[in-house]
């Protein structure tokens, strides 16, 4: 099934400067990039973007380190791309995570982890559409 994914260049990619480093992997892999942006989000905006996980203990230091500094949503489309990408990344703290895969070779902690990824195909289509609207997606 052709998917969308969005991807999120979390503020420790950006401070890290390690935009390009991760885009080239995304790319390698086969991603196409429909959409691309640099922002900070408020404390609202990320708050309300992580509002599934509102009430765990990470919860607001998530919420904090996201919008500490500008961060770049990125949206893609591949076969498989939900799967694809989470592989690409690797699991959430980069301790488990599998060698070569983006968090392994680039993320401090599990909750500075460079890069976000959505978990289902339907999270994929909410999350791009909540920061690209249609005609920003080519
Ligand atoms: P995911 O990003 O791999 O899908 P989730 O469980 O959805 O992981 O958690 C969302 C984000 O919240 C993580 O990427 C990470 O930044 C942060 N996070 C999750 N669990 C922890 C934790 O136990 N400690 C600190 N931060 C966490
Ligand atoms: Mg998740």
């Amino acid at each position: 099934m052709l998917e969308r994914t969005l991807a999120i260049l979390k503020p420790d990619c950006v401070r890290k400067n390690l935009q390009g480093e991760v885009i080239a992997r995304i790319q390698k892999a086969g991603f196409k990039i429909l959409g691309m942006k640099q922002l900070r989000l408020t404390k609202e905006t990320a708050g309300a973007f992580y509002a599934v996980h509102k009430g765990r203990p990470f919860y607001d230091g998530l919420v904090e380190f996201m919008s500490s500094g500008p961060c770049m949503p990125v949206a893609l489309q591949k076969e498989n791309a939900v799967a694809d990408f989470r592989t690409l990344i690797g699991a959430t703290d980069p301790k488990d995570a599998a060698d070569g895969t983006v968090r392994k070779l680039f993320a401090d902690n599990k909750g500075e982890n460079i890069v976000h990824g959505s978990d289902s195909p339907e999270n994929g289509k909410i999350e791009v559409a909540f920061f690209f609207s249609e005609r920003e997606l080519v």
